[in-house]
Protein backbone atom coordinates (compact mmCIF):
# COMPACT_ATOMS: atom_id res chain seq x y z
CA UNK A 1 0.00 0.00 0.00
CA UNK A 2 1.22 3.49 -0.71
CA UNK A 3 -0.64 6.68 -0.13
CA UNK A 4 1.95 8.64 -1.95
CA UNK A 5 -0.29 9.04 -4.98
CA UNK A 6 0.86 12.39 -6.27
CA UNK A 7 4.56 11.81 -5.64
CA UNK A 8 7.06 9.15 -6.44
CA UNK A 9 7.71 6.86 -3.52
CA UNK A 10 11.38 7.61 -3.56
CA UNK A 11 11.10 11.37 -3.98
CA UNK A 12 14.43 12.79 -5.06
CA UNK A 13 17.86 12.04 -3.68
CA UNK A 14 17.94 15.54 -2.18
CA UNK A 15 14.43 15.40 -0.78
CA UNK A 16 13.11 11.92 -0.19
CA UNK A 17 9.35 11.42 0.06
CA UNK A 18 7.67 9.15 2.56
CA UNK A 19 4.12 8.28 3.31
CA UNK A 20 4.83 9.00 6.95
CA UNK A 21 7.63 10.52 8.97
CA UNK A 22 7.79 9.81 12.68
CA UNK A 23 9.81 11.98 15.03
CA UNK A 24 11.39 9.90 17.80
CA UNK A 25 12.43 6.26 18.27
CA UNK A 26 11.21 5.63 21.80
CA UNK A 27 8.34 3.37 22.86
CA UNK A 28 5.85 5.25 20.65
CA UNK A 29 7.91 5.81 17.54
CA UNK A 30 9.07 2.20 17.31
CA UNK A 31 5.58 0.78 17.53
CA UNK A 32 4.24 3.42 15.14
CA UNK A 33 6.86 2.48 12.56
CA UNK A 34 5.95 -1.19 12.90
CA UNK A 35 2.23 -0.56 12.46
CA UNK A 36 2.51 1.76 9.49
CA UNK A 37 5.28 -0.09 7.70
CA UNK A 38 4.59 -3.74 8.45
CA UNK A 39 0.80 -3.74 8.71
CA UNK A 40 -0.20 -0.99 6.28
CA UNK A 41 2.78 -1.33 3.93
CA UNK A 42 3.56 2.38 3.91
CA UNK A 43 6.95 3.96 3.32
CA UNK A 44 7.96 5.29 6.72
CA UNK A 45 11.01 6.94 8.23
CA UNK A 46 11.83 7.67 11.85
CA UNK A 47 14.06 10.66 12.48
CA UNK A 48 15.79 10.31 15.85
CA UNK A 49 18.14 12.74 17.55
CA UNK A 50 19.97 10.08 19.61
CA UNK A 51 22.29 7.48 18.16
CA UNK A 52 20.14 4.60 19.34
CA UNK A 53 16.53 3.72 20.08
CA UNK A 54 15.06 4.23 23.56
CA UNK A 55 13.78 7.80 23.83
CA UNK A 56 13.55 8.76 27.47
CA UNK A 57 15.37 5.54 28.41
CA UNK A 58 18.27 6.50 26.19
CA UNK A 59 18.76 9.88 27.85
CA UNK A 60 17.85 9.28 31.52
CA UNK A 61 20.79 7.09 32.52
CA UNK A 62 21.53 8.61 35.92
CA UNK A 63 22.33 6.24 38.80
CA UNK A 64 19.12 4.80 40.19
CA UNK A 65 17.04 5.59 37.07
CA UNK A 66 14.28 3.04 37.26
CA UNK A 67 10.79 2.73 35.91
CA UNK A 68 8.03 3.30 38.48
CA UNK A 69 5.63 1.02 36.58
CA UNK A 70 5.99 -2.67 37.29
CA UNK A 71 8.06 -4.28 34.59
CA UNK A 72 5.59 -6.91 33.40
CA UNK A 73 3.14 -4.18 32.41
CA UNK A 74 5.74 -1.70 31.18
CA UNK A 75 5.99 -3.33 27.80
CA UNK A 76 4.34 -3.79 24.42
CA UNK A 77 1.25 -5.96 24.49
CA UNK A 78 0.66 -6.22 20.74
CA UNK A 79 3.07 -9.00 19.92
CA UNK A 80 2.98 -12.45 21.55
CA UNK A 81 6.58 -13.25 20.60
CA UNK A 82 7.87 -10.15 22.38
CA UNK A 83 5.79 -11.03 25.42
CA UNK A 84 6.97 -14.61 25.51
CA UNK A 85 10.63 -14.03 24.77
CA UNK A 86 11.34 -11.22 27.23
CA UNK A 87 11.61 -11.81 30.96
CA UNK A 88 12.14 -8.88 33.26
CA UNK A 89 14.56 -9.42 36.09
CA UNK A 90 13.04 -7.15 38.76
CA UNK A 91 9.67 -5.87 39.88
CA UNK A 92 10.67 -2.43 38.52
CA UNK A 93 13.11 -2.38 35.62
CA UNK A 94 16.26 -0.31 35.83
CA UNK A 95 17.06 2.05 32.96
CA UNK A 96 19.61 -0.27 31.26
CA UNK A 97 17.05 -3.08 31.21
CA UNK A 98 14.30 -0.95 29.66
CA UNK A 99 16.77 0.32 27.07
CA UNK A 100 17.81 -3.26 26.34
CA UNK A 101 14.16 -4.24 25.97
CA UNK A 102 13.56 -1.50 23.40
CA UNK A 103 16.69 -2.53 21.52
CA UNK A 104 15.42 -6.10 21.55
CA UNK A 105 12.01 -5.01 20.21
CA UNK A 106 13.64 -2.88 17.49
CA UNK A 107 15.79 -5.82 16.41
CA UNK A 108 13.02 -8.44 16.53
CA UNK A 109 10.77 -6.21 14.41
CA UNK A 110 13.66 -5.23 12.14
CA UNK A 111 12.99 -1.54 12.69
CA UNK A 112 16.50 -0.05 12.60
CA UNK A 113 16.75 0.01 8.80
CA UNK A 114 14.07 2.70 8.72
CA UNK A 115 15.45 4.87 11.48
CA UNK A 116 17.82 7.74 10.84
CA UNK A 117 19.81 8.15 14.04
CA UNK A 118 21.72 11.27 15.03
CA UNK A 119 19.17 13.38 13.17
CA UNK A 120 17.33 16.13 14.97
CA UNK A 121 14.19 17.56 13.42
CA UNK A 122 14.42 21.34 13.57
CA UNK A 123 11.33 22.35 11.59
CA UNK A 124 8.26 20.95 9.90
CA UNK A 125 6.03 22.99 7.61
CA UNK A 126 2.79 21.96 5.95
CA UNK A 127 2.86 22.69 2.23
CA UNK A 128 -0.78 23.49 1.47
CA UNK A 129 -0.42 23.15 -2.30
CA UNK A 130 1.14 19.72 -2.12
CA UNK A 131 -0.79 18.65 0.98
CA UNK A 132 2.45 17.36 2.47
CA UNK A 133 4.79 18.03 5.35
CA UNK A 134 8.30 19.33 4.61
CA UNK A 135 10.58 18.32 7.45
CA UNK A 136 13.98 19.89 8.07
CA UNK A 137 16.77 18.35 10.09
CA UNK A 138 19.87 19.70 11.80
CA UNK A 139 22.18 18.42 9.06
CA UNK A 140 20.49 20.77 6.61
CA UNK A 141 18.52 18.10 4.77
CA UNK A 142 14.80 17.98 4.11
CA UNK A 143 12.34 15.12 3.70
CA UNK A 144 8.71 15.24 2.76
CA UNK A 145 5.80 13.11 3.92
CA UNK A 146 2.05 12.94 3.74
CA UNK A 147 1.68 12.19 7.45
CA UNK A 148 3.70 13.54 10.33
CA UNK A 149 3.59 11.63 13.61
CA UNK A 150 5.28 13.19 16.60
CA UNK A 151 6.49 10.56 19.06
CA UNK A 152 8.73 12.84 21.07
CA UNK A 153 7.74 11.84 24.60
CA UNK A 154 6.26 13.98 27.35
CA UNK A 155 9.39 14.59 29.40
CA UNK A 156 12.26 14.98 26.97
CA UNK A 157 13.36 18.58 27.14
CA UNK A 158 15.51 18.99 30.29
CA UNK A 159 14.94 22.08 32.37
CA UNK A 160 17.72 23.83 34.26
CA UNK A 161 16.65 26.87 36.28
CA UNK A 162 18.18 30.11 35.16
CA UNK A 163 20.33 30.54 38.28
CA UNK A 164 22.55 33.55 38.21
CA UNK A 165 26.19 32.58 37.71
CA UNK A 166 25.33 29.04 36.57
CA UNK A 167 28.17 28.94 34.04
CA UNK A 168 30.74 30.13 36.53
CA UNK A 169 30.78 26.86 38.49
CA UNK A 170 34.22 25.30 38.26
CA UNK A 171 33.28 21.76 39.27
CA UNK A 172 31.28 19.19 37.31
CA UNK A 173 27.59 19.66 36.73
CA UNK A 174 25.00 17.33 35.24
CA UNK A 175 21.33 17.33 34.45
CA UNK A 176 19.83 13.92 35.18
CA UNK A 177 18.01 13.91 31.85
CA UNK A 178 21.29 14.27 29.91
CA UNK A 179 23.46 11.99 31.98
CA UNK A 180 26.81 11.05 30.38
CA UNK A 181 27.35 7.59 28.94
CA UNK A 182 30.57 7.17 30.89
CA UNK A 183 30.37 6.51 34.64
CA UNK A 184 30.39 9.57 36.88
CA UNK A 185 32.44 9.15 40.05
CA UNK A 186 31.29 10.69 43.32
CA UNK A 187 34.17 9.22 45.30
CA UNK A 188 35.52 11.68 47.85
CA UNK A 189 33.41 14.48 46.38
CA UNK A 190 31.14 17.07 47.88
CA UNK A 191 27.94 16.74 45.88
CA UNK A 192 24.80 18.86 45.61
CA UNK A 193 21.50 17.58 44.26
CA UNK A 194 18.93 20.24 43.38
CA UNK A 195 15.39 18.89 43.12
CA UNK A 196 13.34 16.29 44.98
CA UNK A 197 10.90 15.12 42.31
CA UNK A 198 10.74 11.49 41.15
CA UNK A 199 14.28 11.76 39.76
CA UNK A 200 15.94 13.42 42.75
CA UNK A 201 14.30 10.84 45.02
CA UNK A 202 15.84 8.05 42.89
CA UNK A 203 19.35 9.43 42.54
CA UNK A 204 19.89 10.70 46.11
CA UNK A 205 20.05 7.25 47.84
CA UNK A 206 22.32 5.99 45.04
CA UNK A 207 24.82 8.80 45.54
CA UNK A 208 24.77 8.23 49.29
CA UNK A 209 25.74 4.60 48.72
CA UNK A 210 28.97 5.66 46.95
CA UNK A 211 32.12 6.89 48.69
CA UNK A 212 30.84 10.43 48.45
CA UNK A 213 32.33 12.80 51.00
CA UNK A 214 29.14 14.72 51.56
CA UNK A 215 25.75 15.18 49.93
CA UNK A 216 23.58 18.27 50.25
CA UNK A 217 20.03 18.12 48.93
CA UNK A 218 18.38 21.39 47.90
CA UNK A 219 14.65 20.92 48.26
CA UNK A 220 11.98 23.39 47.19
CA UNK A 221 8.82 21.28 47.53
CA UNK A 222 8.80 18.08 49.57
CA UNK A 223 7.02 15.17 47.96
CA UNK A 224 5.06 12.18 49.21
CA UNK A 225 7.18 9.19 48.19
CA UNK A 226 5.81 5.69 48.70
CA UNK A 227 8.21 2.73 49.03
CA UNK A 228 8.71 0.93 45.72
CA UNK A 229 9.60 -2.39 47.41
CA UNK A 230 11.61 -3.56 44.47
CA UNK A 231 12.65 -7.21 44.35
CA UNK A 232 14.01 -9.67 41.84
CA UNK A 233 11.45 -11.59 39.81
CA UNK A 234 12.00 -15.32 39.85
CA UNK A 235 10.76 -18.25 37.78
CA UNK A 236 7.69 -18.60 39.94
CA UNK A 237 6.71 -14.98 39.34
CA UNK A 238 7.15 -15.45 35.63
CA UNK A 239 5.19 -18.64 35.43
CA UNK A 240 2.29 -16.90 37.10
CA UNK A 241 2.56 -13.78 34.95
CA UNK A 242 2.76 -15.79 31.73
CA UNK A 243 -0.24 -17.90 32.76
CA UNK A 244 -2.36 -14.79 33.23
CA UNK A 245 -0.71 -12.32 30.88
CA UNK A 246 -3.69 -11.80 28.60
CA UNK A 247 -6.01 -10.95 31.49
CA UNK A 248 -3.40 -8.76 33.20
CA UNK A 249 -2.82 -6.71 30.07
CA UNK A 250 -6.50 -6.51 29.23
CA UNK A 251 -7.20 -5.20 32.70
CA UNK A 252 -4.40 -2.64 32.42
CA UNK A 253 -5.75 -1.41 29.09
CA UNK A 254 -9.23 -1.00 30.51
CA UNK A 255 -8.43 0.85 33.73
CA UNK A 256 -8.22 4.45 34.89
CA UNK A 257 -4.42 4.67 35.11
CA UNK A 258 -3.33 1.87 32.77
CA UNK A 259 -2.52 -0.47 35.66
CA UNK A 260 -4.13 -3.84 36.31
CA UNK A 261 -4.72 -2.97 39.95
CA UNK A 262 -8.26 -2.98 41.20
CA UNK A 263 -9.43 0.01 43.18
CA UNK A 264 -10.96 -1.67 46.20
CA UNK A 265 -12.68 1.23 47.94
CA UNK A 266 -14.57 4.17 46.60
CA UNK A 267 -13.79 6.68 49.29
CA UNK A 268 -12.20 7.29 52.69
CA UNK A 269 -14.76 9.94 53.54
CA UNK A 270 -16.79 7.50 55.64
CA UNK A 271 -13.75 6.08 57.48
CA UNK A 272 -12.08 7.25 60.67
CA UNK A 273 -8.34 7.94 60.52
CA UNK A 274 -7.77 4.71 62.42
CA UNK A 275 -9.72 2.73 59.82
CA UNK A 276 -7.84 4.48 57.00
CA UNK A 277 -4.54 3.50 58.60
CA UNK A 278 -5.62 -0.10 58.96
CA UNK A 279 -6.72 -0.18 55.34
CA UNK A 280 -3.64 1.56 53.95
CA UNK A 281 -0.97 -0.25 55.96
CA UNK A 282 -0.94 -3.47 53.85
CA UNK A 283 -1.01 -1.40 50.67
CA UNK A 284 1.94 0.66 51.87
CA UNK A 285 3.78 -2.58 52.67
CA UNK A 286 2.99 -3.85 49.17
CA UNK A 287 4.41 -0.61 47.80
CA UNK A 288 4.41 1.06 44.40
CA UNK A 289 1.48 2.43 42.47
CA UNK A 290 -0.77 -0.22 44.04
CA UNK A 291 -0.89 2.27 46.91
CA UNK A 292 -2.02 5.02 44.55
CA UNK A 293 -5.23 3.22 43.67
CA UNK A 294 -6.31 2.64 47.26
CA UNK A 295 -9.34 4.94 46.99
CA UNK A 296 -11.23 5.78 43.84
CA UNK A 297 -11.86 9.41 44.79
CA UNK A 298 -8.25 10.17 45.81
CA UNK A 299 -7.73 12.95 43.27
CA UNK A 300 -11.16 14.51 43.51
CA UNK A 301 -12.16 14.33 47.16
CA UNK A 302 -10.18 16.53 49.59
CA UNK A 303 -11.42 14.52 52.56
CA UNK A 304 -10.13 11.20 51.23
CA UNK A 305 -6.91 12.76 50.05
CA UNK A 306 -6.20 14.53 53.31
CA UNK A 307 -6.50 11.21 55.17
CA UNK A 308 -4.11 9.47 52.77
CA UNK A 309 -1.72 12.45 52.89
CA UNK A 310 -1.81 12.38 56.68
CA UNK A 311 -0.97 8.67 56.66
CA UNK A 312 2.05 9.33 54.42
CA UNK A 313 3.24 12.29 56.49
CA UNK A 314 3.30 9.97 59.49
CA UNK A 315 5.41 7.45 57.58
CA UNK A 316 7.95 10.13 56.62
CA UNK A 317 8.27 11.32 60.20
CA UNK A 318 8.75 7.74 61.39
CA UNK A 319 11.55 7.14 58.89
CA UNK A 320 13.81 9.99 60.01
CA UNK A 321 15.45 9.85 63.44
CA UNK A 322 16.00 13.57 64.11
CA UNK A 323 12.53 15.13 64.59
CA UNK A 324 13.75 18.53 63.40
CA UNK A 325 15.19 17.11 60.17
CA UNK A 326 12.13 14.89 59.77
CA UNK A 327 9.82 17.90 59.38
CA UNK A 328 11.65 19.21 56.30
CA UNK A 329 10.68 16.51 53.78
CA UNK A 330 7.08 16.36 55.03
CA UNK A 331 4.74 17.94 52.47
CA UNK A 332 2.08 20.14 53.95
CA UNK A 333 1.29 22.43 51.03
CA UNK A 334 -0.35 20.02 48.62
CA UNK A 335 -2.44 16.87 48.40
CA UNK A 336 -0.83 13.50 47.70
CA UNK A 337 -0.52 12.64 43.98
CA UNK A 338 -1.44 16.12 42.79
CA UNK A 339 2.23 16.43 41.86
CA UNK A 340 3.64 13.33 40.15
CA UNK A 341 3.94 10.84 43.04
CA UNK A 342 7.44 9.35 43.30
CA UNK A 343 8.34 5.87 44.48
CA UNK A 344 11.43 5.44 46.62
CA UNK A 345 13.97 2.99 47.92
CA UNK A 346 15.61 4.14 51.16
CA UNK A 347 15.13 7.81 50.27
CA UNK A 348 14.06 9.04 53.70
CA UNK A 349 16.70 6.93 55.42
CA UNK A 350 19.42 8.97 53.68
CA UNK A 351 18.62 11.85 56.04
CA UNK A 352 19.74 9.68 58.97
CA UNK A 353 23.31 9.67 57.65
CA UNK A 354 25.84 12.10 59.04
CA UNK A 355 27.22 13.11 55.67
CA UNK A 356 23.81 14.06 54.21
CA UNK A 357 22.11 17.39 54.77
CA UNK A 358 18.94 18.99 53.50
CA UNK A 359 18.56 22.65 52.59
CA UNK A 360 15.03 23.95 52.32
CA UNK A 361 15.28 26.60 49.60
CA UNK A 362 11.91 28.05 50.47
CA UNK A 363 13.49 29.17 53.75
CA UNK A 364 16.90 30.05 52.31
CA UNK A 365 16.58 30.46 48.53
CA UNK A 366 19.44 29.91 46.12
CA UNK A 367 20.94 33.32 45.40
CA UNK A 368 23.42 32.25 42.80
CA UNK A 369 25.78 29.56 41.60
CA UNK A 370 29.38 30.54 42.37
CA UNK A 371 32.65 29.12 40.98
CA UNK A 372 32.88 27.08 44.20
CA UNK A 373 29.28 25.97 44.62
CA UNK A 374 25.90 27.34 45.64
CA UNK A 375 25.18 30.46 47.63
CA UNK A 376 21.88 30.60 49.46
CA UNK A 377 20.57 33.63 51.34
CA UNK A 378 22.25 32.44 54.54
CA UNK A 379 25.35 30.47 53.51
CA UNK A 380 27.88 29.54 50.84
CA UNK A 381 28.13 25.81 50.13
CA UNK A 382 31.20 24.47 48.30
CA UNK A 383 30.82 21.52 45.95
CA UNK A 384 32.80 19.44 43.49
CA UNK A 385 29.66 18.30 41.65
CA UNK A 386 26.19 19.76 41.18
CA UNK A 387 23.42 17.47 39.98
CA UNK A 388 20.39 19.21 38.53
CA UNK A 389 17.36 16.96 39.09
CA UNK A 390 15.21 19.91 38.12
CA UNK A 391 12.87 18.24 35.67
CA UNK A 392 11.67 18.97 32.18
CA UNK A 393 9.83 21.42 30.02
CA UNK A 394 7.08 18.84 30.12
CA UNK A 395 4.26 17.89 27.74
CA UNK A 396 4.73 20.62 25.13
CA UNK A 397 8.42 21.55 25.54
CA UNK A 398 9.89 19.13 23.02
CA UNK A 399 7.21 19.75 20.40
CA UNK A 400 7.64 23.48 20.67
CA UNK A 401 11.41 23.18 20.27
CA UNK A 402 10.61 22.19 16.71
CA UNK A 403 9.43 25.02 14.49
CA UNK A 404 6.16 23.42 13.40
CA UNK A 405 4.18 25.47 10.91
CA UNK A 406 0.68 24.53 9.83
CA UNK A 407 -1.74 26.18 7.42
CA UNK A 408 -1.80 29.96 6.88
CA UNK A 409 1.70 30.23 8.32
CA UNK A 410 0.47 29.55 11.86
CA UNK A 411 3.09 27.96 14.10
CA UNK A 412 2.28 25.53 16.89
CA UNK A 413 4.04 27.86 19.29
CA UNK A 414 1.70 30.71 18.33
CA UNK A 415 -1.32 28.45 18.47
CA UNK A 416 -0.44 27.17 21.93
CA UNK A 417 0.69 30.51 23.35
CA UNK A 418 -2.10 30.33 25.96
CA UNK A 419 -1.74 26.59 26.47
CA UNK A 420 -2.29 23.55 24.29
CA UNK A 421 -5.45 23.35 22.19
CA UNK A 422 -6.00 19.97 20.62
CA UNK A 423 -8.66 17.58 19.54
CA UNK A 424 -8.34 14.44 21.68
CA UNK A 425 -4.71 15.24 22.45
CA UNK A 426 -3.97 13.68 19.09
CA UNK A 427 -4.34 16.45 16.57
CA UNK A 428 -4.67 20.21 16.17
CA UNK A 429 -6.77 22.41 13.92
CA UNK A 430 -4.53 24.06 11.31
CA UNK A 431 -2.11 21.12 11.32
CA UNK A 432 -3.56 18.61 8.86
CA UNK A 433 -2.22 15.05 8.76
CA UNK A 434 -0.24 15.60 11.96
CA UNK A 435 -0.73 13.27 14.92
CA UNK A 436 0.75 13.73 18.39
CA UNK A 437 1.33 10.45 20.24
CA UNK A 438 0.63 10.99 23.96
CA UNK A 439 0.19 14.67 23.18
CA UNK A 440 -1.06 17.26 25.67
CA UNK A 441 -4.75 16.80 26.61
CA UNK A 442 -4.45 13.03 26.42
CA UNK A 443 -3.97 10.80 29.52
CA UNK A 444 -0.23 10.28 28.83
CA UNK A 445 1.70 11.05 32.04
CA UNK A 446 -1.32 10.25 34.20
CA UNK A 447 -1.03 6.64 33.10
CA UNK A 448 1.25 3.69 32.66
CA UNK A 449 2.76 5.09 29.48
CA UNK A 450 2.96 1.97 27.25
CA UNK A 451 -0.81 1.52 27.59
CA UNK A 452 -1.58 5.06 26.46
CA UNK A 453 1.05 4.80 23.75
CA UNK A 454 -0.48 1.63 22.35
CA UNK A 455 -3.95 3.18 22.38
CA UNK A 456 -2.69 6.16 20.41
CA UNK A 457 -0.52 4.26 17.95
CA UNK A 458 -3.36 1.88 17.10
CA UNK A 459 -5.79 4.75 16.73
CA UNK A 460 -3.46 6.72 14.44
CA UNK A 461 -2.72 3.62 12.36
CA UNK A 462 -6.40 2.84 12.00
CA UNK A 463 -7.12 6.45 11.02
CA UNK A 464 -4.44 6.39 8.35
CA UNK A 465 -5.72 3.06 7.06
CA UNK A 466 -9.22 4.53 6.86
CA UNK A 467 -7.93 7.53 4.90
CA UNK A 468 -6.03 5.34 2.48
CA UNK A 469 -8.94 2.95 1.99
CA UNK A 470 -11.30 5.85 1.33
CA UNK A 471 -8.92 7.80 -0.85
CA UNK A 472 -8.84 10.72 1.54
CA UNK A 473 -5.83 13.02 1.36
CA UNK A 474 -6.19 15.14 4.46
CA UNK A 475 -7.51 14.81 7.99
CA UNK A 476 -7.78 17.82 10.26
CA UNK A 477 -9.88 18.47 13.34
CA UNK A 478 -12.45 21.21 13.04
CA UNK A 479 -12.04 24.29 15.16
CA UNK A 480 -15.30 23.47 16.94
CA UNK A 481 -14.12 20.00 17.87
CA UNK A 482 -10.88 21.38 19.21
CA UNK A 483 -12.60 24.10 21.24
CA UNK A 484 -14.99 21.53 22.71
CA UNK A 485 -12.17 19.11 23.63
CA UNK A 486 -10.09 21.84 25.21
CA UNK A 487 -13.09 23.04 27.22
CA UNK A 488 -13.88 19.47 28.23
CA UNK A 489 -10.29 18.92 29.35
CA UNK A 490 -10.36 22.05 31.48
CA UNK A 491 -13.72 21.20 32.95
CA UNK A 492 -12.64 17.72 34.01
CA UNK A 493 -9.35 19.07 35.41
CA UNK A 494 -11.26 21.76 37.28
CA UNK A 495 -13.15 19.05 39.17
CA UNK A 496 -9.93 17.48 40.45
CA UNK A 497 -7.39 18.36 43.12
CA UNK A 498 -4.61 18.50 40.49
CA UNK A 499 -5.32 22.15 39.88
CA UNK A 500 -4.78 23.09 43.53
CA UNK A 501 -0.96 23.06 43.35
CA UNK A 502 1.86 24.36 41.17
CA UNK A 503 3.31 21.46 39.21
CA UNK A 504 4.59 20.47 35.81
CA UNK A 505 1.15 18.94 35.16
CA UNK A 506 -0.03 22.55 35.42
CA UNK A 507 2.80 23.85 33.20
CA UNK A 508 3.99 25.84 36.20
CA UNK A 509 7.54 24.56 36.55
CA UNK A 510 8.77 26.64 33.60
CA UNK A 511 8.76 30.42 34.03
CA UNK A 512 6.61 32.12 31.43
CA UNK A 513 4.54 29.11 30.42
CA UNK A 514 0.77 29.62 30.68
CA UNK A 515 -0.80 28.02 33.73
CA UNK A 516 -3.06 25.29 32.44
CA UNK A 517 -3.53 21.63 33.25
CA UNK A 518 -1.90 19.70 30.38
CA UNK A 519 -2.72 15.96 30.53
CA UNK A 520 -6.28 14.59 30.24
CA UNK A 521 -7.47 13.64 33.73
CA UNK A 522 -10.67 11.76 32.81
CA UNK A 523 -9.03 8.30 32.97
CA UNK A 524 -7.43 6.03 30.40
CA UNK A 525 -10.51 3.82 30.05
CA UNK A 526 -12.99 6.69 29.58
CA UNK A 527 -10.61 8.44 27.18
CA UNK A 528 -10.06 5.30 25.15
CA UNK A 529 -13.82 4.85 24.75
CA UNK A 530 -14.06 8.43 23.47
CA UNK A 531 -11.39 8.10 20.80
CA UNK A 532 -12.75 4.74 19.65
CA UNK A 533 -16.22 6.23 19.34
CA UNK A 534 -14.85 9.10 17.24
CA UNK A 535 -13.25 6.55 14.90
CA UNK A 536 -16.40 4.44 14.74
CA UNK A 537 -18.34 7.52 13.71
CA UNK A 538 -16.09 7.99 10.69
CA UNK A 539 -13.78 10.37 12.50
CA UNK A 540 -16.39 12.67 13.85
CA UNK A 541 -14.99 16.11 14.59
CA UNK A 542 -12.43 15.84 11.82
CA UNK A 543 -12.65 17.38 8.40
CA UNK A 544 -11.70 14.84 5.75
CA UNK A 545 -10.57 16.08 2.36
CA UNK A 546 -10.71 13.71 -0.56
CA UNK A 547 -8.55 15.60 -3.00
CA UNK A 548 -6.56 18.76 -2.84
CA UNK A 549 -8.70 21.77 -3.60
CA UNK A 550 -11.73 20.06 -2.07
CA UNK A 551 -13.49 22.07 0.56
CA UNK A 552 -13.81 19.05 2.74
CA UNK A 553 -16.06 16.06 2.81
CA UNK A 554 -17.78 16.05 6.13
CA UNK A 555 -17.09 19.22 8.01
CA UNK A 556 -18.73 17.44 10.93
CA UNK A 557 -19.11 19.00 14.30
CA UNK A 558 -17.95 17.05 17.33
CA UNK A 559 -20.50 14.95 19.09
CA UNK A 560 -20.41 16.55 22.49
CA UNK A 561 -22.19 13.59 24.05
CA UNK A 562 -19.09 11.42 23.69
CA UNK A 563 -17.13 13.96 25.65
CA UNK A 564 -19.09 13.79 28.83
CA UNK A 565 -16.90 12.06 31.33
CA UNK A 566 -18.12 10.57 34.55
P1 LIG B 1 10.19 17.12 38.50
O1 LIG B 1 9.16 16.22 39.03
O2 LIG B 1 9.78 18.30 37.70
O3 LIG B 1 11.09 17.59 39.73
C1 LIG B 1 11.97 18.66 39.61
C2 LIG B 1 12.45 19.05 40.97
O4 LIG B 1 13.31 20.17 40.84
C3 LIG B 1 11.31 19.48 41.89
O5 LIG B 1 11.60 19.07 43.19
C4 LIG B 1 11.37 21.00 41.77
O6 LIG B 1 10.80 21.67 42.85
C5 LIG B 1 12.85 21.20 41.70
N1 LIG B 1 13.20 22.51 41.16
C6 LIG B 1 12.88 22.99 39.94
N2 LIG B 1 13.35 24.25 39.82
C7 LIG B 1 13.96 24.56 40.99
C8 LIG B 1 14.61 25.70 41.48
N3 LIG B 1 14.72 26.79 40.74
N4 LIG B 1 15.13 25.66 42.72
C9 LIG B 1 15.00 24.54 43.47
N5 LIG B 1 14.39 23.43 43.06
C10 LIG B 1 13.87 23.43 41.84
O7 LIG B 1 11.22 16.32 37.58
P2 LIG B 1 11.79 14.86 37.76
O8 LIG B 1 12.92 14.70 36.80
O9 LIG B 1 12.04 14.56 39.17
O10 LIG B 1 10.60 13.96 37.33
C11 LIG B 1 10.04 14.12 36.03
C12 LIG B 1 9.36 12.86 35.60
O11 LIG B 1 10.30 12.04 34.95
C13 LIG B 1 8.85 11.98 36.64
O12 LIG B 1 7.67 12.37 37.15
C14 LIG B 1 8.75 10.66 35.93
O13 LIG B 1 7.57 10.61 35.16
C15 LIG B 1 9.90 10.68 35.06
P3 LIG B 1 9.23 22.07 42.81
O14 LIG B 1 8.48 20.80 43.05
O15 LIG B 1 8.97 22.63 41.44
O16 LIG B 1 9.07 23.08 43.87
Amino acid sequence: MSVNNSHTDAGTAEEPDYDAVIIGAGFSGLYQLHRLRDELGLSVRILEKADDVGGTWYWNRYPGARCDSESHIYCYSFNDDLLEEWEWSERYPEQPEVLEYLRFAADRLDLRRDIEFGTEVTAAAFDEDAGRWEIDTDDGSRVSSQFLVTAVGCLSEPYVPDFEGIDSFEGESYHTGRWPHEPVSFEGKRVAVIGTGATGIQIIPEIVETDVEGLTVFQRTPNYAVPARNRPLGDEDWTEIQANYDEILAEAHDSGFGFPFRVRRETAADLSMEEVEEYLEPRWKEGGFRFLVAFEDLTVNPDTNEKVSQFLRGKIREAIDDPEVAEKPVPTDHYYATKRPPLHTDYYDTYNKDHVSLVDVTETPVERITPEGIRTTDASHDFDTIVYATGFDAMTGTLLQIDIQGTDGLTLEEKWADGPQTYLGLSAHGFPNMFTITGPQSPSVLSNMPVSIEHHVKWVSDAIEYLVDNDIRLIEPTKEAEVAWTAHNREVAGGTLYTTVDSWYMNENIPGKPTVFTPYPGGVDAYHDIILEVAEKDYEGFELTESLGDLGRTGTRPNLSVMESD
